[in-house]
């Protein structure tokens, strides 16, 4: 059985994009696997996040996971600052990771933009950060989006790099998970920038936690066009809005998107959102009133999570004590 770790950022409310690209898919890979899912609150740390909501969205993120399906009793979710050695081993490997490689990667000319030199070390560090919290578990596997390939594929290097340093084969390369089922959402707002948690448009995003009519609501403001659904793909392919509709609607329905074109050609917009809306409160609904219930009750939450970081903090542990050794660290 392989060991997959995962994680989200508890930057803000879960939106259907981390549902469809993410959560979704860690729920149907939970009986294979021995999964460790982490909320990534030190990554949150370079957006700079108030405190006291920094801890609310941490208990949110893992209510999202738990009410999506992931099944607290045979996984491990916890907070990554809960387990010490994620920051630890990312200082360790920071020392075998050339700043070429991470020069390299388009997340932080993303994130950072013009403004290079104000980002802060955190954010240009994310990504040997993200390489600590695979091997500090010695992961298997990791389900990864289109957007965290660049990063894995760091973490195989930087593992290569460790090994290659101390002459040992300590480290064996985490595989990724490329999932057929996982897709790729797009702001309601713009078709082509991604969904995401951080945007400012509210507009731009369905959370896991709104109620049935801001769903509706949100879906009948969605950016469309004038012309009705074609028949193909292909020949939407200028029409990047109404291609992440039919994207949404296909993923939820577990269908290929060119079923639903298909479905719906040469209607207009009007009655497919009406479809769509449903299809999303059918789906969400249940999710947001398992959270809602979740989050009543936060000492069953954070209990949870605390089994969930034991857990994790063992398994850590042992790994830290052999990389030191390695290291030439001295235990004293
Ligand atoms: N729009 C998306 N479509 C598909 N998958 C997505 N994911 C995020 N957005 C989409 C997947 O969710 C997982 C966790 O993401 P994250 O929150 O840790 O970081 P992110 O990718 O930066 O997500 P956001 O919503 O854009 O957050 P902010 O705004 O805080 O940066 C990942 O597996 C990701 O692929």
């Amino acid at each position: 059985m392989g060991r997959i770790l995962s994680g989200v950022q508890p930057t803000g409310s879960l939106h259907i994009g981390n549902y469809l690209g993410a959560l979704r898919n860690w729920v149907r890979l939970q009986d294979e696997h021995e999964g460790l899912f982490c909320i990534v609150d030190l990554h949150a740390l370079t957006t700079h996040p108030d405190p006291a909501e920094l801890r609310a969205w941490t208990r949110n993120t893992a209510a999202a996971y738990i009410a999506a399906g992931i099944d607290p009793h045979k996984n491990a979710i916890f907070p990554q600052s809960a387990v010490t050695g994620h920051s630890e081993l990312s200082w360790l490997l920071a020392c075998q990771t050339p700043l070429g490689w991470l020069n390299r990667m388009t997340q932080f000319k993303e994130k950072a933009g013009k403004k290079k030199d104000q980002a802060n070390l955190g954010l240009y560090a994310y990504p040997v950060l993200m390489a600590a919290d695979i091997l500090i578990y010695k992961a298997t596997h990791v389900p990864v989006g289109e957007d965290q390939k660049q990063h894995l594929e760091l973490a195989r290097d930087i593992a290569g790099a460790f090994n290659h340093q101390y002459g040992v084969n300590y480290f064996k390369l985490p595989e990724p998970l490329i999932m057929e089922t996982a897709a790729r959402i797009m702001s309601l707002r713009d078709g082509t920038a991604k969904m995401s948690k951080s945007d400012i448009s509210e507009y731009s995003r369905i959370h896991l936690n709104d109620d049935n009519d801001t769903i509706a609501l949100k879906i009948r403001k969605a950016k469309t066009d004038p012309e009705p659904i074609g028949e193909t793909l292909e020949s939407m392919e200028e029409r990047p809005e109404a291609i992440n509709l039919i994207g949404i609607f296909a993923a939820l329905s577990d269908k290929p998107p060119q079923d639903i074109c298909s479905q719906y050609t040469g209607s207009t917009f009007a009655p497919f959102k009406n479809d769509l809306a449903q299809l999303i409160i059918d789906t969400i609904g249940p999710i947001r009133d398992e959270m809602t219930r979740l989050l009543d009750d936060p000492v069953t939450l954070d209990g949870y999570m605390k089994t969930g970081a034991e857990h994790a903090r063992q398994l850590a542990a042992g790994h830290m004590e052999e990389v030191y050794d390695i290291m030439g660290l001295l235990r004293v």
